[in-house]
């Protein structure tokens, strides 16, 4: 954990000034610092800890876009539960090392911070995969990326996250901007963009063909869809909005709920929580997983627009 304290807080946040009222620094948990972002366009919360959005909320919308849990841990080694976690350098288990890699549970440092021609706000983290737990670095010496996120906040959110291999050799990555969005009811919302998508079902272990042009959920969810760059809507009657969810450089698309029973196993979730959550992740993984040659730099990009039915 970082310890902040106020020197710590000049420390990590001196150089950045609040561009005109539009940022300020504060902490969600002790020694977990956030950019806290207010513009014409939204609020938003961005975390240090994961370089992770936690929120974001167009001003005329009356609930928020992205779902945090309430019972999110603020824990060193802990992925926060909620926001958009990023998956990197790998997806799911990898040998001995924590699932979905080590991005989302290390401190990143604040790059710039700028308002855009627009009036948004943009900010850059980053991270040297020499921040990575020394166990995964002992066993892949070679492996030298460094990582950069960009989150744009205005009349809609764009994240890009940036891979730049710095090694001499090629090296395989995988990334997911794991989003976790708010929904009224999971029961209610339907996701269009993935009919014809050939998706790996992680809970049969088995491929298929998603041949319905909307998807509904009526069981716990887990399916990773390949080759696909479609963009997608999340439609959401109770809620009386569509998030239409578009990407660059991605070929995979990830849709999560973990239903009731598995969330009643998560110590970060409460009870009723999955009602108000659906996963649509904009990735690179399985067989999309990503090859960079030396020197190559990839941008994993994800905007996400918010339409109120009129
Ligand atoms: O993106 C879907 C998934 O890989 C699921 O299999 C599920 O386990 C989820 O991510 C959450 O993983 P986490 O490690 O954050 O609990």
């Amino acid at each position: 954990m970082l310890e902040i304290n106020e020197t710590m807080n000049k420390e990590h946040f001196h150089k950045h000034t609040t561009l005109n009222g539009q940022l300020s620094f504060d902490e969600i948990s002790p020694g977990f610092p956030v950019i806290k972002i207010n513009n014409e366009y939204a609020c938003a919360t961005i975390s240090l800890y994961g370089g992770q959005l936690l929120d974001y909320k167009p001003h005329e919308q009356l609930e928020q876009v992205i779902w945090l849990s309430d019972q999110a841990l603020f824990e060193e080694n802990k992925a926060i539960r909620g926001g958009v976690p990023i998956c990197w350098p790998w997806f799911g288990d990898y040998e001995k090392f924590p699932a979905h890699g080590y991005a989302r549970t290390t401190f990143w440092e604040i790059e710039s911070t700028k308002q855009t021609i627009d009036g948004g706000t943009e900010v850059i983290l980053k991270m040297s995969c020499h921040e990575l737990c020394q166990n995964f670095l002992d066993s892949h010496p070679l492996f030298d990326c460094d990582l950069a996120i960009t989150i744009t906040v205005a009349s809609k959110l764009t994240i890009e996250l940036k891979t730049t291999n710095n090694s001499q050799h090629t090296v395989g990555i995988s990334d997911a901007l794991h989003s976790y969005f708010k929904i009224s009811d999971i029961h209610t919302v339907d996701v269009i963009g993935l009919a014809q998508v050939n998706f790996f079902d992680k809970l049969k272990n088995q491929e298929a063909c998603y041949e319905e042009s909307k998807m509904r959920f009526m069981t716990e969810t887990d399916r990773v869809f390949i080759d696909t760059t479609n963009e997608i809507n999340l439609n959401d009657p109770g809620f009386n909005r569509t998030i239409t969810i578009s990407k660059k450089n991605s070929n995979s698309t990830v849709i999560w709920n973990p239903w009731q029973e598995k969330s009643s196993q998560m110590s970060d979730m409460s009870n009723q929580a999955w009602l108000q959550m659906l996963c649509i992740e904009s990735a690179n993984v399985l067989k999309n997983q990503l090859l960079l040659e030396s020197g190559e730099t990839h941008r994993l990009t994800t905007s996400i627009a918010v339409k109120t039915y009129i």
